[in-house]
């Protein structure tokens, strides 16, 4: 597997222990080409907009995976699964470019089985939560940003510990593990207009996970 040029104006941020900021990771060729695949894949498994368990009230977020399992939540919960809510088949593979980018700044073992697609369009947020539903703890969890500029706000391992935001642009990676792989985090909001590199609008996430220990 190639490397994935790193432009030499990226920067490393340590936001906190466990959580570091790969600022302009993604130069804006990179970003282009990312940007295109997932959008050629998309095409697959098209966005759909799941719901909370136990109320069923809708996400503002549109959701999609890429890879053998795709996190998903509906009435009954979440959950990891093979294959897409509404159309029945196997989520597309997970891009080329995030497998790289995975081993070279997780260095964990085993490759990711999730890649967590988020489309944010006008007014979308996502709340508080934790990144629990996978096996895999001792995994981090990476996440490439695309798109409009958000406010990202992280916290401790507790919902009452304060917390803190970061801007994420279009092109920053965020890798967060060890003491803050179950940190509260979640988008305040997204500021739109601010790149125009996703058509209608918006922001993607996509964001890698290992859900399963490794054999
Ligand atoms: C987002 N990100 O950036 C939502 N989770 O749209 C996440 O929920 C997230 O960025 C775990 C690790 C990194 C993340
Ligand atoms: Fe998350």
């Amino acid at each position: 597997m190639g490397t994935v040029e790193a432009p030499t104006d990226a920067l490393r941020l340590d936001v906190a222990p466990g959580v570091v900021l790969w600022h302009g990771r993604l130069d804006a060729g990179a970003q282009r080409a990312l940007l295109d695949d997932v959008l050629a894949r998309v095409e697959l498994a098209p966005f759909y907009r799941p719901r909370m368990p136990l109320s069923g009230a809708p996400f503002s977020v549109e959701e999609t995976n890429f890879g053998p399992l795709g996190w998903v939540s509906d009435k009954s919960g979440y959950r990891y699964q093979p294959t897409h809510p509404l159309s029945g088949k196997p989520w597309p593979a997970i891009p080329p470019l995030l497998l790289a980018l995975w081993d070279e700044l997780t260095q964990y073992p085993a490759p990711p089985q999730c890649c967590l697609v988020n489309l944010y369009r006008a007014g979308a947020k996502m709340g508080l939560h934790q990144d629990r539903d996978e096996g895999a703890r001792d995994a981090p969890v990476l996440s490439v940003s695309l798109g409009d500029e958000a406010l990202f706000r992280i916290g401790g391992t507790s919902r009452r510990d304060p917390t803190r935001g970061v801007a994420l642009r279009s092109g920053d990676v965020l890798v967060f593990g060890g003491p803050a792989r179950l940190a509260f985090h979640g988008i305040d909001r997204v500021k739109a207009g601010t790149s125009g590199q996703i058509p209608g609008g918006g922001r993607i996430n996509l964001t890698l996970r290992r859900v399963t220990p490794p054999q």
